[in-house]
C-alpha cells in the first residue's frame, strides 16, 4: 500500500475505534487514536505476517506493551481479516474475545496478554533474543507508551538488548506527552529520552508518528538496521484525529458518549477528502 492508502486504512481503524468504544461505554480513546498511524503502517506494510496463518513459525511479531492501547490494535487486526470487523462492537463485553487488555492468542494475531506496564518491553526481547537463538527470520516489533517508560523494568530490558545485540527487534515508544494523571512533563517527567536511550546504546529513531510517510519510511529503515536493536521515539498527538479529544489527558481512559461519538465520526469521514 502506498501512503495515502496507508493514512484512508488508518482513518477507518480509527473510526472503528470510536464505534467500538462507544458501544463499549468504556475503555480507551486518546492512546489508540493517536497510534492508529504506526499500528496500520506495522500491520498493513511492514510487518511480514498473513492473516490466514496467523500463528506461522516465521511471521513477524508485533507486541503490544501497552495493553490498554488494544482498541487499535483489534481494529487493525479486524481490517487486516484476522476476525471480521463487525466482531468489534463486542469490545469489553462478557464473553468477548476482545477484553479490555489483550489476552495471549484468545484472538488469532494477538501475541501478548497485556496490562501490567512495562511487561511486553521484556517479553519482546525475550521473543526475538529466541528467535535468533534458532536461526529464525521473524523480526519483533514493540509497541509501548510513555507512561510505560516510569516502569523500571523497560530500562533492564533495553540494557540487556543492547549487550545482547539484538538486533532483529525494534522498540516504539508513543511519546504523546499524556499518562492516566495528567501530562507526562508534571507526573513524572522523562527528558531527556532521546538521550536515555542513546546512552543505552540503541540505535534510536524519531518520528512524527502521525505522518504515514514519514512513519513507513522510518519503520523499513529500522528493520533493515543491523548490529543493534532500534527504538523509535514516535511523537504522536494523543486523540488524534477528533479535535475534542486531542491532547487533552482525560480522554486517557474514557470512552466517548453517543453524542460525541457522532460528532468524533463525522469529523473523521470529513478528513479522509484532505488525506
Ligand atoms: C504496572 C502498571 N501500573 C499501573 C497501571 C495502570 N495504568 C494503566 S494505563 C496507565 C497510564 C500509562 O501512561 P500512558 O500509557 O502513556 O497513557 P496514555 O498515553 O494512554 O494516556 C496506568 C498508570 C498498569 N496498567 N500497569
Ligand atoms: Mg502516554
Amino acid at each position: 500500500m502506498n501512503a495515502h492508502e496507508l493514512a484512508l486504512t488508518a482513518n477507518s481503524i480509527r473510526q472503528d475505534v470510536i464505534k467500538a468504544l462507544v458501544e463499549a461505554k468504556s475503555g480507551h480513546s486518546a492512546g489508540p487514536l493517536g497510534l492508529a498511524d504506526v499500528v496500520t503502517a506495522l500491520y498493513f506494510e511492514i510487518a511480514d505476517i498473513d492473516p490466514k496463518y496467523p500463528w506461522k513459525e516465521t511471521r513477524d511479531r508485533i507486541v503490544l506493551s501497552c495493553g490498554h492501547y488494544c482498541p487499535v490494535l483489534y481494529s487493525a487486526l479486524a481490517h487486516r481479516g484476522y476476525f471480521p470487523v463487525s466482531e468489534l462492537l463486542t469490545l469489553r463485553k462478557l464473553n468477548s474475545r476482545l477484553q479490555g487488555h489483550p489476552h495471549l492468542r484468545c484472538v488469532p494475531g494477538v501475541e501478548n496478554t497485556g496490562g501490567p506496564l512495562g511487561q511486553g518491553v521484556s517479553l519482546a526481547l525475550g521473543m526475538a533474543l529466541a528467535l535468533k537463538l534458532k536461526g529464525n527470520p521473524a523480526y519483533v516489533f514493540c509497541l509501548s507508551s510513555d507512561g510505560e517508560q516510569q516502569e523500571g523494568e523497560v530500562w533492564e530490558a533495553y540494557n540487556m538488548a543492547a549487550k545482547y545485540k539484538v538486533d532483529n527487534l525494534t522498540y516504539i515508544v508513543d511519546y504523546n506527552h499524556i499518562q492516566i494523571d495528567g501530562p507526562i512533563e508534571e507526573v513524572m517527567p522523562l527528558e531527556p529520552l532521546v538521550d536515555k536511550y542513546r546512552a543505552f546504546n540503541l540505535n534510536v529513531m524519531e518520528t512524527d508518528g502521525n505522518n504515514m510517510a514519514e512513519v513507513v519510511k522510518t519503520l523499513r529503515k529500522a528493520k533493515e538496521h543491523k548490529g543493534t536493536p532500534t527504538m523509535i521515539v514516535a511523537h504522536t498527538t494523543p486523540g488524534k484525529g477528533v479535535s475534542f479529544m486531542e491532547k487533552d489527558y482525560r480522554w486517557h481512559g474514557k470512552p466517548p458518549n453517543v453524542e460525541e461519538a457522532a460528532r468524533a465520526l463525522q469529523e473523521l469521514e470529513a478528513a479522509r477528502e484532505k488525506i
